[in-house]
């Protein structure tokens, strides 16, 4: 990309720069039935395992081009003593490669009082090793992404000692870090709340900041979308984050309430855009590229997933193409000059411009359906893999319900 003047392009040349170089990871869990803590809705075309759901994935990446990756969770995804490159073959068979690893030390019954910030020593020890074992993991898919999410915490006061407990997560932490090859990062999220609701203990950016920090150089931060309080300016954490040197990706998702999962821009697209305007704005300042992975964190918990999925990538591509359309230079003079409704019209203009055609045509040129979702329902996939899997169901004895007790 030209850093120099945006002007000199035409918004098509910007979209189509932006476009080609934007790519986003879909999570492995997305196409599998998740639901509330109140039960889960199953649907006959959900992933049963992990060759569906690398299958599901490369229907996505087919389609729209921009998600040859996939982010898989270590115990939903890996077989206890599967060999990790068996799953390298599956991706590749559909066209997809093996992204971020999640490590899981949140549902195992050692893990109800925490997992590294456990008082427990065995606790403790069984998280750390599962974090550095899914270093290996990672390495042996090639993947340069460990993303790390901890459900520690307590639920009453007085119940924890948050002081000792911090310094039990970036022992951990470094122990782990000690493990990375040069090129590997591991990426540290954070969520104000659940499953404990009392205190967590990565419960924000400045914690997250802090624990990467002491765990090593290569530790940096993940910012989930969903994980903030309502209100919380997201953008001004990634600016911050950014000119720190410590932005390491996001899981997108949007949310009404809380850490709702729902489809990234349903509700706030907005957001989204000042999100990626902050981003544009800094490689321009810069004139650099910066490596973010832009990953979606989401569990459509009623939608058809393969569906919303697609839905979801649109929307990243399109309001990704609206914040490359920010005239900087213009933006940045309006800045200096105090002229703050121009400089707010800079960004109106480009996140309310319509930059559907252009994508249709960048499409095109890259031999990509034009519509991406319509294409995809005409395909038939969806019908055929829902018989396939019920049958599946069936023959595996899987029950089709859940329930809350
Ligand atoms: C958490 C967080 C993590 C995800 C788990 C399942 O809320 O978003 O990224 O791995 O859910
Ligand atoms: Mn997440
Ligand atoms: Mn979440």
């Amino acid at each position: 990309m030209d850093f120099a003047s945006d002007a000199k392009f035409t918004m098509t040349e910007r979209i189509f720069q932006a476009l080609d170089k934007f790519r986003i990871e879909t999570p492995s869990w997305g196409y599998s039935d998740t639901g509330t803590r109140f039960g889960k809705f199953l649907q006959d075309a959900a992933a049963i395992d992990i060759a569906d759901k690398l299958a599901d994935a490369g229907q996505v990446h087919y389609y729209t081009g921009c998600c040859p990756s996939v982010a898989l969770h270590v115990l939903w995804d890996f077989a206890p003593g599967q060999d990790p490159s068996e799953v390298v073959n599956l991706a590749a068979k559909n066209g997809v490669r093996i992204g971020a690893i999640n490590p899981n030390v949140f549902q195992d019954q050692i893990y109800k009082y925490g997992s590294v910030c456990n008082r427990d020593a065995v606790a403790r020890k069984l998280a750390t090793d599962h974090l550095i074992d899914s270093v290996a993991i990672a390495k042996k898919v090639g993947s340069k992404l460990v993303s790390l999410w901890f459900a520690d915490g307590s639920n009453y006061p007085g119940q924890a000692n948050i002081r000792w407990r911090k310094q039990a997560l970036v022992d951990a932490l470094r122990k782990m870090h000690a493990s990375l090859d040069p090129d590997q990062v591991m990426l540290v999220e954070y969520k104000p709340f659940e499953p404990a609701f009392y205190h967590t203990d990565l419960a924000d950016w400045g914690m997250s900041y802090i624990t990467a920090k002491a765990a090593g150089p290569q530790a940096k931060v993940l910012v989930d979308t969903g994980h903030h309080y309502q209100g919380q300016n997201i953008e001004q954490i990634v600016a911050w984050l950014l000119d720190d040197g410590m932005l390491g990706g996001f899981h997108f998702n949007d949310r009404r309430f809380a850490d709702d999962d729902l489809t990234l821009g349903s509700i706030d697209p907005y957001q989204v855009f000042r999100i990626f305007h902050e981003i544009l704005l800094y490689c321009w300042e810069r004139k650099t590229e910066v490596d973010v992975a832009y990953m979606i964190d989401q569990s459509h918990i009623d939608k058809p997933k393969i569906e919303a999925t697609l839905q979801t990538v649109a929307t990243a591509q399109e309001l990704y193409a609206k914040a490359a359309l920010v005239d900087h230079a213009k933006l940045a003079g309006h800045q200096e000059r105090n002229e703050q409704v121009d400089a707010e019209e800079c960004l109106r203009n480009a996140f309310f411009t319509d930059v559907r055609p252009a994508i249709v045509e960048w499409r095109k040129q890259n031999n990509l359906p034009a519509d991406p979702l319509h294409a995809f329902r005409e395909s038939g996939y969806e019908a055929k893999v829902a018989m396939e899997r019920r049958e599946r169901r069936k023959q595996l004895g899987l029950s089709g319900t859940s329930s809350y007790a």
